[in-house]
């Protein structure tokens, strides 16, 4: 059985040194506590320095091959780390972004069956992050794009960002809408017990994302357009029921946009889930049978989440062998434009 796994992560030295900087500067994002950890640990501070995520973002081939053959990982679906560019200046953020292609590219073309990866953009100059996007599917052949929630507190409702879902939609790929730390306005009581990012933080954040883009009505405007959200769908398949009902009636009481589809129907047509971060068997039974096996993708999240776990959730996972390829990789190959293996 094919394994991809579909949100793992990645980075480059250059966006660690950028990161860093602004770990030592006047930023109030929240990501500040994670980036600081991660890309200015002090030796012996503990904390997320102690996890050693950067050696694992950086090292690519090396490494995290060795790892995947040792498990039976057959590709990663690599993605530029959160919060990706999207806490640099609009100039940095589109060299970065740029940058990061160019060498995520290089790594899929050397190992066309073990990577395939997800563009980065800047969203803080969109038109130009629309550009990025169409070398990065024309030129690079990279699978899709990825994108770590809010950019500087503002979310893809923002008709701002028009252009960069416009060039989505034209190029059918899909946007992964990954987790960064809530932003400003969200912040307040995420702050404490280390709720600000996996534990809860990441996916109040990203579930409030995505609400706001159905109830915006984003998808009458671009209704081709394909979101991918991780972490078994940020709570939203188990929440959907309530989120269509209420925004129903809200459309009613004129205080929510009017638009042509439910809630429901939004995030069954213009939505895809992957199982990173949450190996459990009966969410992921709820969740194929909410959206279908056909919406559900295996992911890892290395080097976040330990890969054998992750392999033994979906091995022993109580569904049918047909069902198990789709998780596995069918939807992948489909979702993301990976090219089927010859048998
Ligand atoms: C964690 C998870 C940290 C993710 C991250 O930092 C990212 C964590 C950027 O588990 O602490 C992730 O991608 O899910
Ligand atoms: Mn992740």
């Amino acid at each position: 059985m094919r394994r991809i796994a579909t949100e793992e992560a990645f980075s480059i030295p250059e966006v660690a040194q950028a990161l860093r900087q602004v770990a030592r500067g006047p930023s109030s994002s929240l990501d500040k506590l994670l980036v600081r950890g991660i890309y200015d640990a002090q030796p012996g501070a503990g904390g997320y320095g102690s996890l050693n995520f950067l050696d694992g973002l950086i090292d690519i081939e090396d490494r995290r091959l060795r790892e995947m053959d040792e498990c039976g990982v057959d590709m990663h679906l690599l993605s530029l780390t959160a919060p990706g560019v999207q806490m640099f200046d609009a100039d940095t953020a589109t060299e970065l972004a740029a940058l990061a292609n160019d060498r995520l590219a290089e790594v899929c073309q050397r190992h066309p069956t073990r990577f395939a990866g997800l563009a980065s953009f800047a969203p803080q100059a969109p038109k130009r992050a629309a550009k990025e996007m169409e070398r990065a599917i024309r030129t690079l052949k990279l699978n899709g794009f990825i994108l770590n929630s809010h950019t500087n507190g503002e979310y893809l409702d923002d008709p701002k960002y028009w252009p960069v879902l416009e060039a989505a939609e034209a190029l059918d790929g899909c946007i992964y809408i990954h987790p960064r730390a809530a932003s400003d306005g969200l912040k307040g009581p995420l702050q404490d017990y280390a709720m600000d990012s996996a534990m809860w933080g990441y996916g109040v954040e990203t579930g409030t994302h995505v609400v706001r883009m159905m109830a915006a009505g984003v998808f009458d405007r671009f209704p081709k357009l394909k979101i991918c959200i991780g972490h078994m769908g940020e709570a939203i398949p188990f929440w959907i029921w309530r989120i269509d009902f209420m925004n129903s009636r809200a459309q009613t009481i004129e205080r929510a946009p009017s638009t042509k589809l439910t809630m429901a129907e939004y995030f069954q047509r213009n939505f895809v889930i992957t199982t990173s971060g949450v190996e459990d068997h009966l969410a992921l039974d709820f969740a194929i049978r909410k959206l279908g096996a056909d919406h559900v993708m295996w992911a890892i999240d290395y080097p976040y989440q330990p890969t054998r776990p992750a392999i033994a959730f979906m091995d022993s996972a109580p569904v049918s062998e047909a069902d198990r390829a789709k998780l596995y990789h069918l939807n992948a190959e489909r979702i993301f434009h990976i090219a089927p293996l010859r048998s």
